[in-house]
């Protein structure tokens, strides 16, 4: 019988990679959106039509209860947050209520509705923040450095307590930065890509950042979210480190993207302080080497190839909608 899987966050970058990939495995997949006409849910449904969509909010017990009961899920994949770092600063307490405590109320509902329901936490290499070792694996302790990270921390844990505490098949995946075309603009890799690309094409002339020295270890969304489905399948619940192993700064982001265009970043980029964080967190690299060996997973995507994906990709987009030649002829004499 096909198994059923239950994902928050559908509408965000890896909600949709990662029921494209269930539905490829033969799964009926469900994704909760929120909002009474939320115009993400359309795009979403648009992009994956077999998907089937059920309201609910990570701020809403009852609505993740019946989502479940509705769902009759055998998996379900948290995912939703608000993600953005910048914004958790500035919305510390709503990010504690759904980054965080959004956590136990999906794990809570499962305990009640069907304790038998495999749980997968997105948890994050924020966690990690002012690093302790590097590389970084799952016996790294957490130092987080923003309202999101403390509370993908507390999002960690209570994960692992209700395994320890009622036997639950609960697992924390600790990403690191994984992108794609799809990834949202506020993001510092499509935010260079897609603006790059518009520099390109004449629509654009600056890009304003902030700090260029942060290193992050980047991978491919699409590669991570098999990570996420391995997790679920093993016969011990665990916790797994995703990395690519690799740490970039966003400064050598710039140079290969605006390099791909032919482009120099010099020539464009002008540091922005009001991009820069109230406090940063300025390495990350992660070590994968046990999702590697019990899970048999890998990344298939390398930083080179992801950069040029990205561009290459907005590139296209921004062509076919016909922006580049609107902006021609309007400055024509
Ligand atoms: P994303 O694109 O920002 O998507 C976030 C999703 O959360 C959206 O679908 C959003 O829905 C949903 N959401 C926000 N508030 C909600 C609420 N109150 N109730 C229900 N859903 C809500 O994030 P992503 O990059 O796909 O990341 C997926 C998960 O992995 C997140 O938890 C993120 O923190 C974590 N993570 C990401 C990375 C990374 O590098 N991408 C690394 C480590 C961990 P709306 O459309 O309604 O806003
Ligand atoms: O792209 P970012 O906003 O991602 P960040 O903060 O690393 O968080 C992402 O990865 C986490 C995993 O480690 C996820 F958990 C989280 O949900 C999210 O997906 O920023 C990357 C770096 C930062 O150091 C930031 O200060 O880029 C630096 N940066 C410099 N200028 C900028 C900018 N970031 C953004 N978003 N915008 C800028 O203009």
């Amino acid at each position: 019988m096909a198994r059923t899987a239950l994902i928050t966050g559908i509408t965000g970058q890896d909600g949709s990679y990662l029921a494209e990939h269930l539905l490829a495995q033969g799964y009926e997949v469900w994704g909760l959106v929120r909002g009474q006409n939320n115009p993400r849910a359309a795009t979403v449904q648009r992009l994956i039509p077999d998907l089937r969509l059920i309201e609910g909010d990570l701020h809403d017990q009852s609505s993740l209860i019946a989502a479940l009961e509705a769902a009759r899920p055998d998996e379900v994949y948290n995912l939703g947050a608000i993600s953005f770092v910048a914004l958790s600063f500035k919305q510390a307490i709503n990010t504690g209520e759904i980054t965080g405590l959004g956590v136990t109320r999906v794990l809570d509902a499962i305990r009640v509705v069907n304790p038998r329901i495999r749980f997968y936490q997105a948890s994050s290499s924020e966690m990690f923040g002012k690093v302790r070792e590097t590389p970084q694996n799952e016996l790294t302790p957490f130092h987080p450095r923003s309202p999101y990270g403390a509370a993908k921390a507390y999002g960690h844990h209570i994960t692992v307590n209700y395994r320890e505490s009622y036997g639950m098949h609960a697992v924390s995946g600790i990403l690191f930065n994984h992108e794609s075309p799809r990834r949202g603009m506020e993001f510092v890799t499509r935010k260079i890509t897609h603006t790059a690309a518009r520099i390109k094409l004449g629509l654009e002339r600056e890009l304003r950042l902030g700090n260029l020295d942060a290193r992050r270890d980047w991978g491919y969304a699409g590669d991570y979210v098999r990570a996420m489905h391995l997790m679920l399948q093993q016969s011990e619940p665990d916790d797994y480190v995703i990395a690519s192993g690799e740490s970039h700064s966003v400064r050598e982001f710039l140079a290969a993207a605006f390099g791909h265009l032919g482009l120099r970043w010099e020539d464009h980029v002008v540091v922005d302080e009001r991009f820069l964080r109230p406090a940063e967190v300025d390495v990350l690299v992660g070590d994968a080497g046990k999702a590697r060996r019990v899970l048999g997973w890998q990344p298939g995507v390398g930083f080179a190839d992801l950069v040029v994906m990205m561009v290459e990709s907005d590139l296209r987009e921004l062509t076919a909608s016909g922006a580049a030649s609107a902006s021609a002829s309007a400055s024509a004499p």
